[in-house]
């Protein structure tokens, strides 16, 4: 099986303007001659962390990770206000890759994401297809309404009944026919005593839910109180406004990607992403391997789910 790469330090960082008051806290790390790779993280609002780094050999990758708007080390952080997410959608997200590129110096580059890294993945590549050498994708995530009424709607409360009883406990019973707009008004109210429990429970409910097995230091990780709400408040943003997607647009759109090597990777028992999104994405796009890994949920550092994000890596490292 193999492992995350040893633990590196990145050789440069930086604050990137982007607009509309925006800085992005990028970093670069392993070889400078090497391969470039950019990173992209899930949430969207989870951020960056260095383990992310350990998924490319130093040696062959130049690594390229970055907080996205709002989050991570990124200014202005949404944890302080909620007028910070106007100028953030999807299509910022993009144009803010065009932009880090082009910053860098890389004229293409591979791309990696994992979850809503997945869907901004996807989006990034069937708009800037002559961009991308390589796409790697785990946990595929399309923002699909099924995908969204599953996790934020009561699918997934089927198998965690106990943990979902948390995730409705800040919202008036009144209000529980729609939770993701329900939420959405707690998360953007003024005042902290009704934000605050709301997006520590927002985002426990995910924390909880993205392991195969429970893994409380995660758990405890997600429930510190401006990760939760910058998380929190971030994707409830994208997940209320359907990701400024068409229903169902990325996928349709697959057929973009035919002559882009890629790599689909899915954890079986994934309760956050099922994997029947990974696998439209795999009819639509059949030329990319298409793994699912048996015993693994959401995240990407259950061993079996490393093993082949790392296989798909080492491949395209030559
Ligand atoms: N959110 C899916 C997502 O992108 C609905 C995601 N889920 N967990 C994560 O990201 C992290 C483990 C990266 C926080």
């Amino acid at each position: 099986m193999r492992t995350l790469y040893p633990p590196i330090e990145p050789d440069e960082i930086g604050f990137l303007p982007v607009g509309d008051g925006q800085e992005l806290y990028w970093e670069t790390s392993g070889n400078p001659a090497g391969k470039p790779v950019v990173f992209l993280h899930g949430g969207p609002g989870a951020g960056t962390n260095p383990a992310h780094r350990r998924l490319f050999d130093p040696a062959r990758y130049r690594i390229v990770l970055f907080d996205q708007r709002g989050c991570g080390l990124s200014l202005p952080h949404v944890s302080r206000s909620v007028e910070h997410l106007a100028a953030n959608t999807t299509w910022h997200l993009v144009n803010d890759i065009e932009k880090l590129r082009v910053h860098l110096g890389i004229e293409r580059w591979q791309v990696f994401g994992g979850s809503w890294g997945s869907a901004l993945g996807l989006a990034y590549a069937e708009t800037h297809p002559d961009r991308v050498t390589e796409l790697v994708l785990r946990g595929i995530f399309t923002l699909r309404k099924r995908e969204l009424d599953w996790f934020y709607e009561g699918g997934a409360a089927e198998i965690v009944p106990e943990l979902w009883q948390k995730f409705l406990a800040p919202v008036a019973h009144e209000e529980r026919h729609h939770l993701i707009r329900a939420y959405h008004s707690l998360l953007s109210n003024p005042d902290p005593s009704i934000h605050g429990p709301a997006a520590v429970a927002w985002s426990t409910w995910e924390a909880s839910t993205i392991t195969l097995l429970p893994r409380a230091d995660l758990i405890a990780a997600f429930a510190e109180p401006s990760y939760a709400l910058a998380f929190a408040r971030i994707e409830n943003h994208y997940f209320v406004n359907e990701g400024w997607f068409d229903e169902g647009q990325l996928i349709a759109n697959a057929g973009v990607l035919r002559d882009i090597p890629g790599a689909i990777v899915q954890g079986r028992y994934d309760l956050c992403t099922p994997a029947v999104t990974a696998y439209d994405l795999h009819r639509a796009w059949p030329e990319a391997s298409f793994t699912v890994v048996p015993d693994a949920g959401h995240s990407f550092d259950e061993p079996g789910t490393l093993d082949a994000l790392i296989e798909a890596t080492d491949r395209f490292a030559q």
